[in-house]
This record gives C-alpha cells, structure tokens and sequence, in this order.
C-alpha cells in the first residue's frame, strides 16, 4: 500500500516537472490547494497581496483570539475566579480594540487599492483582444489584426481527444502573442458572464451594453496554455463555456493570425458585427419597409376607388 502511494507521488511529481518542463499548462488538478501559476504581472502583485499581507494577518490575528480566548477559559473560570469583577468599561481598552483594527484595515487597503488601479488599464497596450459573452460561448475579435472574429464552443465530452481536459477544452483557442501587452475588452450580447483565467488574475464582468476593460502581458518563458471558465452564474450552461488562451511567440502569432484571417474571414455576418456594423442601415430598413406597405394600400384604395367610379 506504501509502495503504490510513493509510486503514485512520484509520478505526480514527474507529471508535475515535464508537465511545467517545455510548456505551461495552467488548470486546476484534484486536490489543489495554492493558485495556479501566476504569469502575468496583475497575477504576480495578486499573488504577493494574498500571500505576504493577507495569510500572515489572518494567522496572526486567528492565533491572537484563539490564546486569548483559551487564556480568558483557564484564567477567569468559575473555579479559579469565584467572585467576577464588575468592571463593564475600559476607555485604553476600547479605544485600542477600535483603532488596531483601523490600522489593519488602512495597511490592507493600501496595496489593494494600488492593484486595483494597476490591474484596471494597460499603461502602454501593443494589441487589443475583444472578448464577448454569449448564452453559451465566447467570441473573439481582433480588431488591431483585420478585425476577424470567431466563436469558441466547449467541446463535448464523447469528442475529446487525448489529452484534452473535460469541460475545459474548446474548438476555437485564443491565441496571443509573449512579451505583449494584450489590452482586454469585455461585453455580452445576452446576459452577465465573467471571462477568468486564473493564472492571468483576470476575472471580469462582461457586461451587455458596457465595456470593462482589464490587460495581461505573459513573457515569453511562460509560453503554454491556459485555462478558465466563465465565473458569472449566467444560466443552464454557465458550466460549459471555458477558456482556452495559447500564449505563443510572436512569430507563431504572426502566422497564425494570417490563417485565422483566411479561416474566419466569413464570420462578418455573424449576430455581434451585425449590430454593430449594420445599426444604422437597419432603422433606415425598416422606415422603408413601413413605408411601403403604406403606399401599396393607398394604391389599392386608389385603383379600388377609381374601378368603383369606373363602374
Ligand atoms: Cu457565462
């Protein structure tokens, strides 16, 4: 039983140094505990926030009540304490137990509100990837690269390949280039999704009618694949519509961007460019097709009237 359960380890562990050896591939694995990787520079400061100024003040002050109050249990018992003090006031006391908490919470909030302005916009973005939430799918436009755009669906489960994670693999993969800043936008034709990939620490509303806006740069020894889900509880489906980023050299990008334009070059008339490309066509549309059926009638009335006054 010792000799499996040593075995086993040891093949996670050489799972675990090929599988991180040539090229990345971030997603969750039975019995995670820690973050996935972090890869990109807002998932770095994340990373620092939870675990050098979060972990240690929750340890810290866990620790502090459970002695204090194990303290209070041994010390002030009815057997060691029979006559209890009456004292129902302490001004050092409640001041102090009302301004360290402050402290506390001005020393977190500091960095968070730094990292909530860092991770909020690119400062100086190479490319832009526009990302739309659908009931059930994402969409993908690159506007900065021939504006195509496609539709990435899950792929089911009687179709998987080899290799390929459950509920975690799509048709369509993004691709982005290393050692780029990627400026990211979000919206929704239908409803509230949230595109998340852990190890970008990107996890955004994608709102309908609104753009929310984040960025992520990964360098290039971080070349791999990366894994996310929708994060917004946003109907039947909310499960099956995962993420697939591939950060690949800019050369790689480069070709296949040329194969994605020639690929996707007939998605214009898909829902998404219609209402953007063809809003104002369409109200002019449909003035006219009001319009018409109006003269037909008034031509009809007219012939109508004039046969009758034939008669
Ligand atoms: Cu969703």
């Amino acid at each position: 039983m010792k000799k499996r359960l040593w075995g086993l380890l040891g093949l996670a562990a050489l799972a675990l140094v090929f599988g991180t050896g040539s090229a990345y591939a971030e997603l969750p694995y039975p019995w995670q505990v820690d973050f996935q990787e972090a890869v990109s520079p807002v998932m770095e400061q994340i990373y620092w926030l939870h675990n050098i100024v979060l972990l240690p003040l929750e340890v810290g002050i866990t620790l502090f009540v459970l002695i204090l109050m194990g303290y209070i249990c041994w010390r002030f018992n009815a057997k060691r304490n029979p006559v209890p003090s009456k004292t129902t006031h302490n001004a050092p006391l409640e001041v102090l137990w009302t301004v360290i908490p402050i402290i506390i919470l001005v020393v977190i909030a500091v960095p968070s509100m730094k990292l909530l302005f860092f991770m909020d916009k690119a400062q100086e973005p190479d490319m832009t990837l526009k990302v739309v939430g659908n009931q059930w799918y994402w969409s993908y436009e690159y506007p900065d690269h021939g504006n195509f755009r496609f539709d990435s669906n899950i792929i089911q489960e009687d179709d998987l390949k080899p290799g390929q994670p459950r509920l975690l693999s799509v048709d369509n993969h993004v691709v982005l280039p290393a050692d780029t800043t990627v400026r990211l936008l979000f919206t929704a034709t239908d409803v509230i999704h949230a595109w998340a990939i852990p190890s970008f620490g990107v996890k955004l509303d994608t709102v309908p009618g609104r753009i929310n806006e984040s960025w992520v740069r990964v360098p290039a020894a971080k070349i791999g694949r990366y894994h996310g889900q929708c994060s917004e509880l946003c109907g039947v489906n909310h499960g099956f519509m995962p993420i697939v980023v591939d950060i690949v050299s800019k050369e790689d990008f480069t070709q296949w961007v040329a194969k994605a334009k020639v690929q996707f070059a007939d998605n214009d008339s898909a829902p998404v460019k219609q209402v953007q490309k063809k809003s104002a066509p369409a109200t002019m549309q449909v003035g006219h097709s009001q319009a018409q059926p109006q003269l037909k009638q008034l031509k009809l009335a007219g012939t109508a009237t004039t046969a009758t006054e034939v008669r």
